[in-house]
């Protein structure tokens, strides 16, 4: 499939620019995605015609808003068929859920002696606010072995899972290694042993369908930017019944039922999660970022990805000196996909595709631990959307090659 045949480019007006001379190709869809031309719209229409405070103003504009605000509450639960709409919190992003479920059910439910299981390949977001409960509460924090292809290994969770397991955390799709983690069968081990389940699905929700009855997960943490929608909002799902028992982690004005002096009675669900002026505009869009998405259908975004990635994993694993990280298999892969080129440091590799036009993401990719289990540094990441094309995937093995000729004789 050529440029003219991916019917979704053409959506994404930032696309269409050069960069370095060289059409831009963005391929750090992990980091962030970019926006069609249809969410960006939706922007300024809601600042144009519709923008208040919600759920305070009886006056037609704050209707207006509060409609919209918590239509899209509908929209994002449908998309990862919640049973309940008052089960999905908004919150800045992925790391502002797993933090509050760190602060509220953690602080609540862990105690001395207590084990939480987390795995090697955790962002940093899914791994410090774990750390710091454990660190606080005297608990145990225990990793998950990963097996040869870098999924978390089922036989390890077996292990590490017990009866001592309050929590279980674990990312739905790695942010390096482009394995999808069996989260379900970990789901039901940590249920076994009475444990809630927790999935970071900051990189699966964007790219397929995901279903929260289905995984039967307890918390699922995902951001807007990643699935075309704006920074600064997120979402935190959670199963009604663990919900109602935990206590909000911030106070203050529309989280409140009543305030007495002395003492406060909180809000229903989803609002006690919620304290203050939430980002009205950010959660609308993000809604209609879901309804483009639904447009074109998850399974689909999901297949289409796949092909890419059956295209352009071989010919990764063919240019001499590349250590591709992860499954070798693309049967097995994600559109997430790391590598490092030998003798370069993958800073040098960054700059030398963007150069060519090419934008991969550079780092440790807030993984420093995988990156010790890994044995390197940092890698290089180029991640795909389903706007990305079979064109932009023969630019990115062209531009590698070409940056290898380049550097071929040293960095100095
Ligand atoms: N979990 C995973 C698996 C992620 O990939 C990220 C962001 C987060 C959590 C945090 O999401 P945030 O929206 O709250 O920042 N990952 C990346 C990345 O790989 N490059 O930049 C951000």
């Amino acid at each position: 499939m050529d440029n003219k045949n991916n019917p979704w480019k053409k959506d994404f007006p930032i696309l269409d620019q050069k960069v370095n001379d060289e059409d831009l190709i963005y391929l750090d869809n992990a980091a962030t995605t970019q926006k069609p031309q249809t969410v960006i719209n939706d922007i300024t229409d809601f600042y144009t015609h519709d923008n208040a405070n919600v759920h305070r103003g009886v006056h037609t504009l704050a209707e207006r808003s509060t409609e919209q605000f918590e239509q899209a509450r509908e929209k994002i639960q449908h998309f990862i068929n919640a049973e309940h709409s008052d089960e999905i919190i908004y919150t800045k992003g992925t790391t502002d859920s797993l933090n509050i479920i760190a602060r509220s059910y953690g602080e609540e439910n862990i105690e001395e002696g207590d084990e939480i299981v987390i795995s090697y390949l955790e962002h940093h977001s899914n791994l410090v606010p774990w750390q710091q409960l454990a660190i606080k509460k005297h608990a145990t924090l225990k990793y998950i072995e990963l097996d040869n292809d870098g999924f978390v290994d089922l036989d390890d969770a077996k292990k590490k899972i017990t009866d001592k397991t309050k929590i279980v955390s674990i990312a739905h799709v790695s942010n390096v290694l482009g394995v999808i983690n069996p989260v379900k069968e970990i789901a039901k081990l940590a249920h076994q042993h009475g444990a809630v389940m927790v999935v970071d699905g900051a990189q699966s929700v964007p790219h397929m369908p995901v279903d929260v009855q289905n995984l039967d997960c307890d918390f699922l943490a995902f951001s807007g930017h990643k699935m075309l929608g704006p920074t600064g909002i997120g979402v935190l799902y959670g199963k009604e019944e663990l919900l109602n028992q935990m206590s909000p982690v911030d106070f203050g004005g529309e989280m409140i039922n009543f305030v007495h002096l002395y003492e406060t009675d909180w809000n229903d669900l989803p609002w006690k999660f919620e304290a203050g002026t939430p980002n009205v505009g950010g959660a609308i869009v993000l809604g209609n970022a879901v309804d483009y998405l639904n447009e074109i259908g998850m399974d689909k975004i999901f297949d289409y990805e796949k092909k890419l990635v059956d295209y352009v994993l071989p010919k990764l694993l063919d240019i001499d000196g590349l250590t591709v990280y992860g499954p070798h298999d693309p049967k097995k892969h994600t559109s997430v996909i790391s590598f490092n080129l030998d003798n370069l440091h993958p800073h040098d590799l960054a700059t030398g595709l963007d150069m060519e036009g090419v934008a991969v993401r550079a780092g440790h990719h807030c993984a420093q631990p995988l990156m010790k289990y890994l044995g390197v540094s940092a890698t290089a990441r180029a991640s795909f959307y389903f706007y990305n094309t079979f064109d932009d995937a023969d630019t990115l093995v062209k531009a590698i090659i070409a940056t290898k000729e380049f550097f071929k004789n040293g960095t100095i």
